[in-house]
C-alpha cells in the first residue's frame, strides 16, 4: 500500500490548547505524523510519496467558500491586528442568534466558523491542512489509476470539520474531500467509515441529505464523550439522504469483543449500500494507551481491524485522524493498514 505523506504537516504546530477553560499542552502535535512515518517505513508498508498539487475546486465542492476564504487568511488577519501565537475563538452564534450574516469583527467570524475552543488555528494551519487536501485528492488519483488502497499520512486531522467550521482540531476535512472527489471521478456510491474514537461530526454534517454517500461511525457515547452534540443512534440521514447515516455509540470502557461487533455491524451496512469504494477516517484513540480517550483496543487488536475491513473488498483510501501522545499509534496504523493489505 502507498502512503502520501505531507511534509507540510509541522506547520501547524500548536504549544497549546484548551481545555475546560485551562491551557494544557496540545494533544495533537507534529511528533504524531513522524511517530506513524517511522512505523511505515520500518513496517516495509509500501512506498512513501508526496502529494500532487490539485486546485481549490474538490475543497469547494465539500466546503463553503466563505469558510474557505476565512480559514486562508485567519491567521494572516489576527497578526494584522497585532495578535501573535495561536488564536482561539472566544464567542459562538447559539441557537437563537443569526448565523447567515457574516459579521466584520475577527472574533466574531473565528466563532462563526468553530465550534470549540480546543483547536488552536497557527500561522502554518492553512498551509498544513491544505496540503494533507492534496494528499487525499493524490491518493485518490492513486485509486483511480487501479491501486486497492492507499493512505493519507496528514495532520491535522479532519473528521470534526464541516462544511463551513473547525473543531476537534481539525479544518479542512480531507476525508469527505476524497469521498467526494471519488464520486466526481465516477463512483455512483461511496462509502465512509469512521473508527475514530470521536464521532465524526462534521463528515455527517456534509452529507447528511446525501443518498450517494454512506457515513457510518463508531464511537464513544456523545452523551459522555466529545463531540457531546451529535453521533447518536437516532441520527439516521434526512430527506434523500435518509436511511444513509449509521451511528453506532458504545459506552466509555469498551472493549475489543464489543467493538468488533459494532465493526461487524458497520460492515454489514457498507456491505449493503454496494459501494464502489470506501474511505476510513482512521484514528487510532480507541487505543487503551490514549491520553484523551476511554476505549481499550490492544496494539494487537489493529491487525484484525484492518483485515475485516478488507473482507469488503472494496478499493479504499485510509484517511490519518486521531490518536494521540503515545508512539504506539505508530504500531497501530501500521497494524491496521497492514492488516488490510495482507488480505487484500
Ligand atoms: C480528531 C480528534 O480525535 N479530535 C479530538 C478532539 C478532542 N477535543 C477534546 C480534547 C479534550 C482533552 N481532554 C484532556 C483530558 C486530560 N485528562
Ligand atoms: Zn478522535
Amino acid at each position: 500500500m502507498k502512503t502520501i505523506f505531507n511534509a507540510n504537516h509541522a506547520a501547524h504546530r500548536a504549544e497549546y490548547e484548551f481545555f475546560r477553560g485551562e491551557k494544557v499542552p496540545a494533544f495533537e502535535k507534529p511528533e504524531r505524523a513522524d511517530w506513524v512515518h517511522a512505523a511505515v517505513q520500518r513496517a516495509g508498508l509500501g512506498a512513501i510519496l508526496p502529494p500532487q498539487a490539485h486546485d481549490d475546486a474538490a475543497i469547494l465542492a465539500v466546503h463553503s467558500e466563505p469558510y474557505v476564504r476565512f480559514l486562508r487568511g485567519a491567521h494572516a488577519e489576527f497578526v494584522a491586528a497585532g495578535g501573535d501565537g495561536a488564536v482561539f475563538p472566544s464567542v459562538w452564534p447559539i441557537r437563537g442568534m443569526r448565523s447567515d450574516v457574516e459579521p466584520t469583527n475577527f472574533a466574531a467570524r473565528m466563532g462563526l466558523y468553530s465550534f470549540d475552543s480546543g483547536s488552536p488555528l497557527t500561522a502554518g494551519t492553512w498551509q498544513a491542512t491544505r496540503s494533507g487536501a492534496d494528499c487525499a485528492l493524490t491518493a485518490v488519483d492513486l485509486l483511480r489509476a487501479g491501486e486497492r488502497s492507499a493512505f493519507v499520512l496528514t495532520r491535522p486531522p479532519g473528521h470534526h470539520a464541516g462544511r463551513d467550521f473547525f473543531g476537534g482540531y481539525c479544518f479542512l476535512n480531507h476525508a469527505a474531500i476524497a469521498a467526494q472527489a471519488l464520486r466526481d471521478a465516477g463512483c455512483a456510491r461511496v462509502a465512509i467509515l469512521d473508527v475514530d474514537y470521536h464521532h465524526g461530526n462534521g463528515t455527517q454534517d456534509i452529507f447528511y441529505d446525501r443518498a450517494d454517500v454512506l457515513f457510518v461511525s463508531i464511537h464513544g457515547d456523545p452523551r459522555s464523550e466529545y463531540p457531546f452534540f451529535l453521533g447518536h443512534a437516532d441520527e439516521t440521514g434526512r430527506g434523500a439522504g435518509s436511511g444513509c447515516n449509521l451511528n453506532l455509540p458504545l459506552p466509555a470502557g469498551t472493549t475489543a469483543s464489543a467493538w468488533f461487533a459494532a465493526l461487524d455491524q458497520a460492515l454489514a451496512r457498507i456491505s449493503g449500500f454496494k459501494s464502489d469504494a470506501l474511505v476510513v477516517s482512521l484514528g487510532v484513540d480507541t487505543f487503551e494507551g490514549d491520553p484523551i480517550s476511554h476505549f481499550k483496543l490492544k496494539t494487537a487488536d489493529y491487525p484484525r481491524m484492518g483485515e475485516r475491513i478488507a473482507a469488503l473488498g472494496l478499493p479504499t483510501l485510509w484517511a490519518m485522524e486521531g490518536g494521540y501522545a503515545v508512539a504506539e499509534i505508530g504500531d497501530n496504523v501500521v497494524g491496521v493498514l497492514g492488516g488490510f493489505a495482507a488480505r487484500s
